[in-house]
């Protein structure tokens, strides 16, 4: 399908319809499940603070077919909890994901969608974001990661949305697929499953369109895989190790953009599993983002009739998830610390050995308020650092706080990131 937009338009449709249910799938074997057990233990044992975590987990428990009812029940009413009282409050993206993990395989849960209109909110909430991105020089209100979901969940629970603008606004020159310039991998893997979602409608003919729109969003699909495999690097990992499952579903349902020889699926899957036993999936949303794709699913399964109980006759633990090397508190480690706007504010911090980012800012703060103090919020992949200085990140001039080492951007959050012994932190007022 590489010479897609080269074939005449019938020999397009007719072969986009033989071939769109075709996926090319690797996933863990029986002998090898256990080695998802670190996943499962930090998903259930989390403390499910954020109500896009819990969306994440469901959604992530639900599509491989863990039959833990009560947990499931659990997360289900905290989700209603959080539709019934907030709803208006929600970014589109998060509705998004709770219309997903509540409406995902079927289960009686789905009726929540339907009593409190979900899909109605999601609609109005994704044309503000529409509104927004023509009213503020192409930025949407969230990011092109959340506009990929409202479209997904949209097309997936039949709800309505423009398939002339998808076309028109998901073109892989937009703006919005880069940060600082770098192609985002999470961002581009979930426009794929979005699109491929819209693709399959209108060939399947559930959707009347223009030829037009389908031919051009049949091309960005295309120039989408295309970036994603670039990104690809030697150890099978595509983007960084929390973008790699995401990558994975969107190859999942590309296959027909890309030859056998173009991707190692099997690689890909073992440097994860061996990521997993380092214990790098510690968050539960990056534990419930990876998981799907290493059971063969991705959330284009999300209508399917019933979920593979696939794991359901393997034992689930629920031991502690495996942690990083215990910190040695007995020790102190000194790192320097800097704060750069236009010009660098530097100090040096001692923190007991073992401490994260997060340590190290509020020992900062601590030695002198005026230059290091900041705010955060907490998100569903941990404390997102919002100010500092009394700066604040805004995603209408695409401003926010960068975390660097070494002067290397960091691939994990101030809460995550342990810091060593001398080494040159930096908080950067950075545009993306
Ligand atoms: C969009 C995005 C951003 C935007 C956020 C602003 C905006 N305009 O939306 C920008 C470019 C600013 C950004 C910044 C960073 N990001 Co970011 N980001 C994403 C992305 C692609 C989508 C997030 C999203 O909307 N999710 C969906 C909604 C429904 O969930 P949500 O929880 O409501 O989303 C909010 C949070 O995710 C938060 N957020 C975004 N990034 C990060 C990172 C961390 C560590 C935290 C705690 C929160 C956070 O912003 C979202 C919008 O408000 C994800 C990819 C992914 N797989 O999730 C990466 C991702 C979450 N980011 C990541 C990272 C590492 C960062 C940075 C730490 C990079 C850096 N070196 O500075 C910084 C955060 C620094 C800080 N200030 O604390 C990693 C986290 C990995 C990990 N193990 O922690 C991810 C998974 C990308 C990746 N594969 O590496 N990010
Ligand atoms: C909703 O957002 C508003 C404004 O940000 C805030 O004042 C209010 O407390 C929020 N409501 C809930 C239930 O979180
Ligand atoms: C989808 O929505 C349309 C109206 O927007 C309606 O006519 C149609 O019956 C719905 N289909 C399903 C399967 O719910
Ligand atoms: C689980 O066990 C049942 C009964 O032994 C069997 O019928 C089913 O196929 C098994 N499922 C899987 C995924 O192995
Ligand atoms: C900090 O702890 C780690 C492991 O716990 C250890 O390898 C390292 O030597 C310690 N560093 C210092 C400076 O104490
Ligand atoms: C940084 O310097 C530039 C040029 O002097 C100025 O326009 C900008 O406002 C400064 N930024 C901040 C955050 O102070
Ligand atoms: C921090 O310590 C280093 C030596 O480790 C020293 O060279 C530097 O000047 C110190 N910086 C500050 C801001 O005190
Ligand atoms: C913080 O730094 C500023 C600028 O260097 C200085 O004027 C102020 O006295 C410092 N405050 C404290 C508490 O050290």
């Amino acid at each position: 399908m590489r010479q897609s937009h080269k074939l005449p338009l019938v020999g397009l449709l007719l072969f986009s319809l033989i071939s769109s249910q075709l996926c090319k799938i690797c996933e863990v074997n029986e002998e090898n499940v256990f080695r998802l057990n670190p996943l499962l233990s930090t998903m259930i044992n989390s403390k499910y603070i954020s109500g896009t975590q819990t969306a994440n987990v469901l959604l992530s428990l639900k599509l491989v077919g863990v039959q833990n009812q009560a947990l499931i029940q659990r997360l289900v009413q905290q989700l209603k909890d959080n539709v019934e009282r907030k709803v208006s409050n929600l970014s589109s993206g998060q509705l998004a994901l709770i219309i997903m993990a509540l409406g995902a395989c079927h289960t009686p849960d789905e009726t929540i969608i339907y009593d409190y209109h979900l899909i109605r909110h999601l609609e109005n909430k994704f044309a503000v974001e529409i509104v927004h991105m023509e009213t503020h020089n192409g930025n949407p209100l969230t990011n092109y990661y959340q506009l990929s979901l409202d479209v997904l969940a949209l097309c997936l629970f039949n709800g309505s949305y423009s398939t002339a603008k998808v076309a028109e606004y998901f073109t892989p020159k937009n703006k919005n697929y880069y940060f600082g310039g770098d192609f985002s991998v999470d961002t581009g893997a979930m426009a794929i499953l979005a699109l491929t979602c819209v693709k399959r409608n209108l060939v399947d003919g559930k959707i009347k369109t223009d030829t037009e729109d389908l031919r051009s969003i049949s091309n960005h699909i295309e120039l989408l895989v295309k970036k994603i495999l670039s990104e690809k690097k030697k150890n099978g990992l595509i983007g960084n190790t929390f973008s790699t499952g995401e990558a994975m579903q969107a190859l999942f349902v590309s296959s027909d953009y890309y030859q056998e020889s173009d991707w190692d699926c099997q690689q890909t899957l073992e440097t994860v599993l061996k990521k997993i036993s380092q214990g790098a999936f510690s968050i539960p949303t990056a534990a419930a983002q990876i998981l799907p794709a290493l059971m063969g699913k991705t959330y284009l399964n999300v209508k399917n009739a019933y979920c593979a109980n696939v794991l359901g006759n393997f034992s689930v633990s629920t031991q502690a998830p495996v942690t990083v090397t215990p910190p040695n508190s007995h020790s102190n480690i000194l790192v320097h610390y800097s704060v750069r706007i236009n010009k660098t504010y530097s100090i040096n911090v001692t923190v007991p050995n073992g401490s994260v980012f997060l340590d190290v800012m509020e020992e900062a703060q601590k030695m002198n308020k005026t230059l290091y103090s900041f705010t955060m919020e907490e998100s569903s992949w941990g404390p997102y650092i919002t100010s500092v200085q009394g700066l604040r990140a805004n995603s209408n001039d695409r401003t926010y706080w960068e975390l660097l080492s070494g002067g290397k951007p960091l691939s994990q959050g101030v809460g995550s990131y342990v810091v060593h012994d001398g080494e040159n932190l930096e908080v950067r007022w950075s545009k993306y």
